[in-house]
């Protein structure tokens, strides 16, 4: 059977060996870092609560895995566990300072990093699927599935399977006032799972709530990203992922066009900030 220090090494040494892990510029460096990997169980009652905290429309690992299966085949399928594994990709440093120089918009390699690493992301997907299937048991990338959607067709800004709060299940970080997710190497990170019946154990949730590795709300009085980010979507009142998402949309046309990319993320709030690659509470301690 297949055990999670031996899966963790699997995508550990994926990524650092995949020639689809670098920057598509002249020797370009790697996008990712090693990555940091967790195991939720899938039949946590959070699941369920995102039900509320995200919307109806979010889906369970079980609904996922369910769907997967011929129509109408039983849950015994499963065997007694369902587990998610989950992956931050942490953001290279190179990539990193690039971004970090920035004010108005992201670097080249950030830009890059959005479209290619999201691509190098989805052929981990596949891998950790392939691995999985090779040993003997189901798996599926909820962001692969069919039953995924995102955008206007669930709620604006929204998904039916939300990366972050798989992670934050799994015990790899927390939300911040920015909504993005800290994790031990920071905030600058990608991040991915795929759900299985490999009966793995459940990697702890150290947190004592979900925005605990945000300084603002753990005493440390911390509004960088507040000051960095060009379209005024933050505040201390949170994030207005509208603004964020228009500004994006309008201001990253021109980089869009000069480096032929379908999409841009600005990301200033997630660099040059004091959790860009740790947990801020823990080095200022
Ligand atoms: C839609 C979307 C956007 C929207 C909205 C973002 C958002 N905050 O939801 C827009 C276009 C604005 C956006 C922008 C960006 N995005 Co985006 N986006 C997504 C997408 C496709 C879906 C997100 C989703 O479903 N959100 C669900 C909502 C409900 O989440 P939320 O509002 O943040 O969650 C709050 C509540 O749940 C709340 N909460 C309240 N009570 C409780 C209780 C509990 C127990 C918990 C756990 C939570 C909770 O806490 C959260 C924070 O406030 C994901 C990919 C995916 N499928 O996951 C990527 C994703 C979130 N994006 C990502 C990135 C990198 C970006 C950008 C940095 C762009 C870039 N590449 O440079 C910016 C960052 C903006 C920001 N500050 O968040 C990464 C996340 C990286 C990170 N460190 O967090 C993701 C996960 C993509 C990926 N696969 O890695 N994005
Ligand atoms: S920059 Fe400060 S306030 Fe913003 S998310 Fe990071 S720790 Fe929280
Ligand atoms: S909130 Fe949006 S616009 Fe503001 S810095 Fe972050 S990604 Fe850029």
């Amino acid at each position: 059977m297949l055990a999670l220090k031996e899966l963790t090494h699997l995508i550990q040494d994926y990524t650092t060996a995949s020639p689809l892990n670098r920057l598509p510029m002249r020797d370009g460096g790697p996008m990712f870092d090693e990555p940091l990997v967790g195991v939720a169980d899938g039949y946590d009652p959070l699941f369920a609560q995102y039900k509320t905290i995200i919307g109806f429309f979010h889906l369970t690992p079980l609904e996922i895995i369910q769907a997967a299966l011929d129509n109408g085949e039983s849950t015994a399928h499963l065997g007694l566990a369902l587990r998610v594994i989950c992956w931050a990709l942490p953001i290279a440093e190179e990539v990193r300072l690039s971004n970090r120089r920035e004010n108005r918009g992201p670097s080249d390699q950030w830009a890059y990093t959005r479209v290619y690493g999201q691509d190098f992301n989805h052929v981990l997907r596949s891998q950790v699927i392939a691995w999985l299937q090779a040993a003997g048991y189901l798996a599926v990338a909820p962001t692969l599935s069919p039953l995924y959607t995102q955008g206007p067709t669930v709620l604006e800004y929204t998904s039916a399977w939300s990366e972050r709060h798989a992670l934050y299940a799994a015990g790899l970080g927390t939300f911040s006032l920015n909504d993005g997710f800290i994790t031990p190497r920071g905030m600058a990170m990608r991040c991915g799972s795929v759900i299985t019946n490999l009966p793995l154990p459940v990697t702890p949730r150290p947190y004592p709530n979900h925005l605990a590795n945000c300084l603002h709300f753990n005493g440390g009085a911390c509004d960088a990203c507040i000051r960095r980010c060009p379209a005024g979507a933050i505040s201390s009142g949170g994030h207005d992922k509208a603004r964020c998402a228009e500004y994006q949309e309008r201001e990253l046309a021109p980089l869009r066009q000069r480096l032929n990319l379908p999409i841009a993320g600005c990301g200033l709030c997630q660099t040059g900030v004091p959790c860009e690659d740790c947990i801020p509470s823990h080095t200022l301690r």
